[in-house]
């Protein structure tokens, strides 16, 4: 459906002949059915085609029937656009609306040939980048993941191909890929950081194991469509919130971080304090969110 198949050279090449094309193979890990009207990967799949020196294409995940089958055939995780192997693409994004996808993920990683554990995957394996709302918290999927974004994806899928195609044309390694994408603070890269848990479970501490690694990840905000809303139930909040809210008008992730009226101006959230990963408001939150009497918590949508 509203399939894009771009040239798989659209990037062209480098002077040494390197070709730089940055490849996304986006994946929601669900049914197809279910996946393909996910506006989050619809958004991310026409901003990177958008781009002439990049591509996307969609996989989801297969029905055991179909998986069975493609085990005895020899057939890989593909593409639905072009049916091309996962393997083939430089990054593997996946959308995790709900942590319901976690093992889906992991069984598309097994039929696509590629490693589970990201420690596990070689030069040529493509990076997997975890986003959505449940990779806002990545850590009960640290292990299997390349890295994770938290927030609005529009943006930080085009400054991630930025990153990607300078790699591909400097030669870059794996892993100096993946401190390149790290240092800049907005994407979470697992190996980078030790977490420290609490007898009880709950993180204690995250933090950066190796020079040049910020401690802090920044949540990606599409700040132009931040728009506050004044009036209950407005729009499509699931919330049926008053007063001020923050909604974004593309993945609307932010709303679940945008409880700063409930504090002071810089306070950290509630949901905040329990991800591993610190929030700060933008300075759109900040305008559209002060703190007041008449506010209410906003962490449930
Ligand atoms: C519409 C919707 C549905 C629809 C459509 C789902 C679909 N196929 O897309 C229906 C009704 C089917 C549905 C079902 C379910 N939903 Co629902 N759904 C929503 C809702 C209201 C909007 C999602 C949306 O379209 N957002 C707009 C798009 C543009 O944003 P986005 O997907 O987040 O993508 C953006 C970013 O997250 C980011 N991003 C996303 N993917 C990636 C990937 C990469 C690599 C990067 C870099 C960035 C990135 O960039 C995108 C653009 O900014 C959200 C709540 C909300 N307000 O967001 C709940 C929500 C996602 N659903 C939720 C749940 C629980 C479910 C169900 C499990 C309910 C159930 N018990 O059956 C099922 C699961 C379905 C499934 N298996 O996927 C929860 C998930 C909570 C969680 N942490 O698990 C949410 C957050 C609501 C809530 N707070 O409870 N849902």
């Amino acid at each position: 459906m509203n399939s894009t198949t771009k040239d798989w050279n659209c990037g062209g090449f480098g002077p040494s002949g390197d070709e730089l094309t940055v490849r996304w193979a986006l994946m929601y890990p669900d049914a197809y059915e279910v996946g393909v009207p996910n506006q989050g990967v619809m958004i991310l799949y026409e901003v990177l085609n958008e781009r002439p020196d990049a591509l996307a294409e969609r996989t989801y995940a297969v029905w055991p029937d179909l998986e069975a089958l493609m085990r005895e055939s020899g057939v890989p995780q593909f593409t639905v656009d072009s049916h091309r192997a996962l393997g083939d693409f430089d990054v593997l994004g996946v959308s995790f609306s709900t942590e319901l996808g976690y093992t889906n993920l992991l069984t598309a990683l097994d039929l696509a040939g590629m490693p589970l554990h990201a420690a596990d995957r070689s030069e040529d394996d493509p990076l997997v980048i975890a986003g959505g709302h449940a990779a806002f918290n990545p850590e009960p999927i640290a292990d299997f993941i390349d890295a994770a974004v938290l927030g609005d994806g529009e943006q930080a899928v085009l400054e991630i191909t930025e990153v990607l195609r300078q790699a591909k044309l400097d030669g870059a390694s794996r892993t100096d890929t993946l401190h390149r994408l790290a240092k800049a603070g907005g994407v979470y890269v697992p190996a980078f950081y030790d977490v420290d848990y609490l007898p009880d479970g709950r993180i204690r501490r995250v933090a950066p194991n190796r020079p040049g690694i910020p401690w802090r990840v920044s949540k990606h905000t599409v700040s132009e469509k931040v728009v506050p809303l004044r009036q209950p139930n407005r729009q499509t909040t699931s919330a049926g919130a008053e007063g001020n809210v923050v909604i974004c008008g593309s993945g609307r992730l932010s709303e679940q971080f945008a409880g700063a009226p409930c504090h002071a101006p810089g306070a950290r959230h509630p949901a905040a304090a329990r991800s591993p990963l610190r929030w700060r408001p933008t300075r759109a939150t900040r305008r559209s969110s002060p703190a007041g009497p008449r506010c209410r918590k906003r962490c449930a949508m």
